[in-house]
This record gives C-alpha cells, structure tokens and sequence, in this order.
C-alpha cells in the first residue's frame, strides 16, 4: 500500500471533488481517495490517494484530464 500526493489546478467546489474522487477512483490499484479542497483564486488542490498497486503518472493525469482539471504535480 502506497501513499500519493497530486496537486490539482482548477477545482472550486464540491462538484469538482466529486468528479476528481470518481475518475481517480476508477483507476485500477486505486483503494482510497481524499480531496483537501482550495477555494482561493489560483490555488491548487491536494489530493490524496492510497493504492495497493501499480498506479502510472500517465493514468493519474488521464483521470484528473478526464475530470477536467490539470495535475500539477505527483509526490510519491
Ligand atoms: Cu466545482
């Protein structure tokens, strides 16, 4: 099990969290999701998501893509 952190540009409301938990949750390996929401002007969002495998770069950016908002950054 592993921990990772993504910073998220663009959300503002708790629909966007539901979007970003939904499509992130979709990615298999995936087992928990929270979203620590920013609501100031250009301030990114952190996410937290728990996997028990193989997660890529290229599908955490897909699902956030998918949600319609830009992964930032990925911390591992
Ligand atoms: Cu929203």
């Amino acid at each position: 099990m592993a921990n990772i952190n993504l910073e998220v540009k663009g959300m503002t409301c708790g629909h966007c969290v539901m979007s970003v938990t939904e499509e992130l949750s979709e990615i298999s390996g995936v087992d928990t999701v929270s979203v620590d929401l920013a609501t100031g002007e250009d301030q990114n969002s952190n996410v937290s998501v728990t996997t028990s495998g193989e997660v890529t770069d290229d599908a955490l950016n897909d699902a956030i893509a998918e949600a319609g908002f830009e992964l930032v950054s990925v911390s591992r």
